[in-house]
């Protein structure tokens, strides 16, 4: 990237107000939240980067395209444009509309995974493991080590770890391994890409096993502009190319359209076998809906059409990444500790190392996330302490590697000023960084605690 600022490819006709609300409102809220900003009612909020998963800004295109809706129960020509805008960017002929991500993860590996079979994956994401676990199957990550390390510089952190995927499937056999499953780019390693010499090997060595390779699609162009942008050979490639390869190796993916298919709800499931659809297709009638609408209006299936073609906008995408590094950069010129490099989609801010002073038992990163929104009005979300739980065979809490805040940033939502207000908002906590309090469990439900804990700061 060069040392230009890049401006958004687009302008601006129509806008949200956001406000931001007194400090001494702001303490009082956080307090009848119990101190867990899930808790916190949207508009309090004045940046919201608690997610980019359906946060995303429509363009008057998509728009449009919402007022073309044919809300028919079967054949609607939404569908039949998905289906062709499918089957033209990813290479594949069937697909399926869900109502989101995880619909269509319940619907494929409701198929494909019988008890007791593993699904092996780079890091999967927790919608996808929970759906694994539903079926009585077992999650198995096996991302590379690097990934490990928040300040090792790798271009490909969300890559497998390739002698331990060929040594997992030759000692356990096709038998015992439903599936591998590629997510790209890796959310639950921080969005970091993975490589296409990675992804091509997974499918040789998986192939060699004689078991399927499937794609978890949400982050799918983010994870292209880093191929053009990092590896050898790829620099003079389009952003449809590029897609159009990564998708050959596999037999097909599921897909949170809330992510790059820039709209606002939606999924879907797509493949290249005629008889595999067919029973997806029969399951989707039971959790979804009809075939030819999944769970979604007619619109949503012309937004969603309209939007995989958007994303694959190389200035659009240039924009989009760069933003998230911009944010990146900010912090760690300030002397913040992010994981590095930053990844497609957020900058996650390492709270043990942040707030030294916090043992790990009163959650650092989530008494940084409290901070966050006490000083700036901004609310991201713990991935640490909290969000992982207790070992459910002992009881005591697991404590990960990583006790991150996460700042995910939406599509087409907020500029640059926005992300300048991020980064002094935690630039003012670090000056003051002792006074910052850990926290501790008032109410700790006993699933997903994360959503509806409430806490006391400490
Ligand atoms: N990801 C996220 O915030 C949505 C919130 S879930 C607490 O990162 C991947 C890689 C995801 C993902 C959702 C899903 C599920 C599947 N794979 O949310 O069901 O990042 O559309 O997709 C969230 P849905």
């Amino acid at each position: 990237m060069s040392g230009n600022p890049i401006a958004p490819p687009w302008r601006v006709k129509m806008v949200e107000p956001i406000r931001m609300i007194s400090r001494s409102r702001r303490e009082q809220l956080l307090e009848e939240a119990g101190y867990n900003v899930f808790a916190l009612a949207a508009e309090d909020v004045y940046i919201d980067l608690l997610t980019d998963s359906g946060t995303s800004a429509m363009s008057d295109y998509q728009w449009a395209g919402l007022l073309q809706g044919d809300e028919s129960y079967a054949g609607s020509k939404n569908y039949y444009n998905l289906q062709q805008t499918v089957q033209q960017l990813l290479g594949f002929e069937y697909i399926v509309p869900t109502h989101q991500g995880r619909g269509a993860e319940n619907i494929l590996f409701q198929h494909l995974i019988e008890p007791g079979q593993y699904v092996v994956g780079n890091m999967h994401f927790d919608t996808t493991k929970a759906h694994i676990e539903v079926r009585k199957g077992k999650a198995v990550d096996l991302v590379a080590d690097v990934t490990h390390d928040s300040q090792a510089h790798h271009p490909f952190k969300g890559n497998f770890d390739l002698e331990a995927l060929d040594a997992f499937l030759a000692d356990k056999g096709p038998e015992q391994v439903a599936f591998v499953l590629v997510t790209v780019t890796c959310n639950s390693a921080g969005g970091q890409p993975v490589s296409m010499a990675n992804i091509r090997s997974v499918q040789e060595i998986a192939r060699g096993h004689n078991v399927p390779v499937y794609m978890d699609a949400a982050r799918f162009a983010e994870n292209a502009w880093f191929i053009q942008q990092r590896e050898e050979g790829y620099s003079d490639k389009s952003i449809p190319d590029i897609v159009r390869e990564m998708f050959s190796y596999v037999e097909g993916c599921t897909m949170s359209a809330k992510k790059d298919a820039l709209v606002n709800i939606g999924g879907f499931v797509a493949l290249r076998d005629k008889d595999l659809y067919r029973e997806v297709s029969r399951l989707a009638v039971v959790y979804e809906g009809f075939p030819t609408y999944g769970g979604l209006a007619g619109r949503d299936m012309e937004a969603m059409a309209r939007g995989l073609k958007e994303i694959v906008d190389p200035d659009y995408l240039a924009y989009r990444i760069g933003q998230v590094a911009y944010l990146g950069k900010k912090l760690r010129d300030a002397g913040i500790p992010i994981v590095e490099p930053v990844g497609g989609h957020a900058v996650f801010v390492d709270g043990q190392k942040f707030l030294p002073h916090i043992p790990k038992e009163q959650f650092p990163a989530q008494a940084l996330c409290i901070e966050l929104y006490r000083e700036a009005g901004v609310r991201g979300v713990e991935v640490g302490g909290v969000l992982a739980g207790r070992d459910p065979e002992t009881g005591e809490n697991i404590y990960p590697r990583l006790d991150l805040l996460r700042l995910t940033i939406p599509r087409r939502v907020y500029t640059n000023e926005h992300m300048d207000v991020v980064a002094q908002g935690l630039i003012a906590i670090g000056e003051r960084r002792d006074q910052v309090r850990g926290v501790a469990f008032v109410d700790e439900p006993p699933i997903l605690r994360h959503f509806t804990a409430r806490f006391r700061l400490v």
